[in-house]
């Protein structure tokens, strides 16, 4: 019984087991993947819906978010159900074209900006803390015609975007996360092309989509620094997607901090480093790599010593979506590295694999792999010092409809020990954690056949009813108990776990033991 706690009784001795009062606990949707509502309200079109609805083929099962969970209306029971989880911040994005409906400030779409000053009305009185995501990948059609996140306008586009948001709700919202994931948005919507805008261009398009997106955000932020911080309190950052990458062997050992800084390095060094701009390993691998193309100069775009200088702490802390580890290797001769997004494969010749000892929910692109948030955190630490972190993400997803997800609380259980060993062992400042997702919703190309939620919602029922699984209560009871000591540990979340058996406990007890006699 109880197998899986081995690793913490390993080192019980050294960590007590409960949370920080400082530390966090909350939940985090998107509004694109719960809201529904599609055109309801005088709502304008962004890219996702049009990826939707002009090649339904993309998503599985022809899968639409036009209702979605329905939480453009079902919203007060969002708020009931993250009340009951006792959550203290609910994570949720705002539909940039439910508020400005072609993307510009010239007309507010006034029910678009009473839905989200309702939903954050109901969550304060519940004493629930919300945090807004700016953009959560609903790019405005008519600036995707206009280049979307390759044109550089975009940059004070997004900044007048956010001026509108600050100036609704800045009173009531004192944490704001610019993007969601920067590094999915530039290689997922353009190099792999597979997500809105789906446009396949692997040289420039995700390069110049980087530093666009980075300006962005940093415009986003000295707007509220300039326009509002003399009136109002806020901290604001950003959400990236951040994937640990060890090497496959310790040959690879160099290579892995390459593609960390590839990766990582070039959605954070520009905001938390000591001089601003691309992590200087990054930029002598795409100069060397462009020239060898043939190109004259570098396809990363240079940063003017101005342009470092305004994005240059930026963020008041990070925002991390941790969900999975992979491990890299070089290429062998012959072998091509195809591209493999978020690591820039080619330029740095290496493969991404699979860690060996992971397990996967549903997803079998998201190996799970516990230890890699606080190897993940430990990294940004030993890299820019000592940051705030608020992991913005964390999740696991099932297939079908499932009540009894041992597996999905097994998993919360094994990250959050790993943040507290962060916490307590690593002396990382880790100030919250948010389960990703409050409730079952659009997955993107999977659509409704990966389940995130810690509610199961009913898609085939016109009234989306919302139930709790064994995941929420036992989340509900960690909160509630700010600690993984036994209490939450009963069998009715965790002895059932399915998972746990199938992961060998005995391997990673021993790397438990390995990593802490590094410390
Ligand atoms: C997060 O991204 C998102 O922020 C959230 O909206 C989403 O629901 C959640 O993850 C769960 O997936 O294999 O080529 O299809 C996590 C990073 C990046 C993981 C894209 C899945 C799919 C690429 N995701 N990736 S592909």
């Amino acid at each position: 019984m109880f197998r899986h706690r081995s690793s913490l009784v390993q080192v019980s001795w050294c960590v007590d087991l409960k949370f920080p009062p400082k530390f966090k606990f909350g939940a985090a949707t998107a509004s694109y993947q719960i809201e529904g509502g599609w055109n309801a309200d005088g709502k304008g079109e962004h890219i996702w819906d049009r990826l939707i609805h002009t090649h339904p083929e993309k998503i599985q099962e022809n899968a639409t978010a036009d209702v979605a969970a329905d939480s453009y209306h079902k919203w007060r029971e969002d708020v009931k159900i993250a009340k009951e989880l006792g959550l203290q911040f609910y994570r949720f994005s705002i539909s940039w074209t439910r508020i400005l409906p072609d993307g510009f400030p010239k007309n507010i779409n006034k029910a678009g900006a009473k839905y989200y000053s309702d939903l954050i009305n109901a969550l304060l009185a519940e004493g629930i803390e919300p945090i807004i995501t700016m953009y959560h990948w609903e790019l405005p059609v008519k600036i995707q015609d206009m280049g979307g996140w390759a044109n550089p306008l975009i940059v004070d586009w997004f900044g007048d975007y956010a001026r509108v948001l600050y100036s609704l709700y800045v009173d009531r919202v004192k944490t704001w996360l610019t993007v969601n994931e920067a590094n999915v948005v530039c290689d997922c919507g353009y190099n792999a092309g597979i997500y809105a805008p789906l446009i396949k261009e692997t040289e420039f398009a995700p390069y110049i989509c980087n530093k666009n997106i980075l300006l962005a955000h940093a415009k986003a932020y000295r707007i509220f620094e300039h326009e509002f911080r003399h009136r109002y309190y806020a901290r604001i950052s950003l959400a990236n997607n951040l994937m640990w990458i060890e090497p496959y062997s310790p040959e690879d050992s160099e290579l892995a901090e390459l593609a960390r800084n590839h990766a990582v390095g070039r959605y954070a060094y520009p905001f938390f480093s000591k001089n601003g701009g691309w992590p200087p390993s990054t930029e002598k691998v795409m100069l060397k790599y462009s020239r060898k193309q043939g190109y004259n100069e570098s396809r990363l775009p240079a940063f003017t010593e101005e342009e470092k200088i305004f994005v240059k702490g930026t963020a008041d802390f990070l925002g991390v979506n941790y969900y999975t580890t992979n491990m890299i290797r070089s290429a062998k001769p012959g072998e091509d590295p195809g591209i493999w997004f978020l690591t820039g494969a080619p330029e740095l010749n290496g493969i991404l694999e699979q860690p060996p000892n992971a397990y996967y929910g549903h997803s079998k692109i998201l190996p799970i792999y516990p230890e890699g948030i606080r190897k993940q955190m430990a990294w940004l630490k030993e890299q820019y010092g000592d940051i705030d972190i608020l992991i913005t993400e964390n999740g696991y997803s099932t297939s079908n409809y499932q009540l009894e997800d041992y597996d999905r609380a097994d998993f919360y259980y094994k990250h959050l020990e790993q943040v507290l060993l962060s916490i307590k062992v690593d002396n990382v400042s880790v100030i919250g954690f948010a389960a990703w997702s409050l409730l079952d919703n659009f997955e993107w190309l999977a659509g409704y056949t990966s389940k995130f939620g810690l509610y199961e919602v009913d898609f085939e029922d016109p009234d989306r009813k919302r139930t709790p699984r064994a995941s929420a209560h036992f989340y509900a009871c960690v909160i509630k108990n700010r600690s993984l000591n036994d209490t939450c540990l009963n069998k009715k979340f965790i002895a059932g776990s399915l998972h746990y058996k199938r992961t060998n406990s005995a391997d990673s007890a021993q790397n438990y033991r390995k990593s802490l006699m590094r410390l």
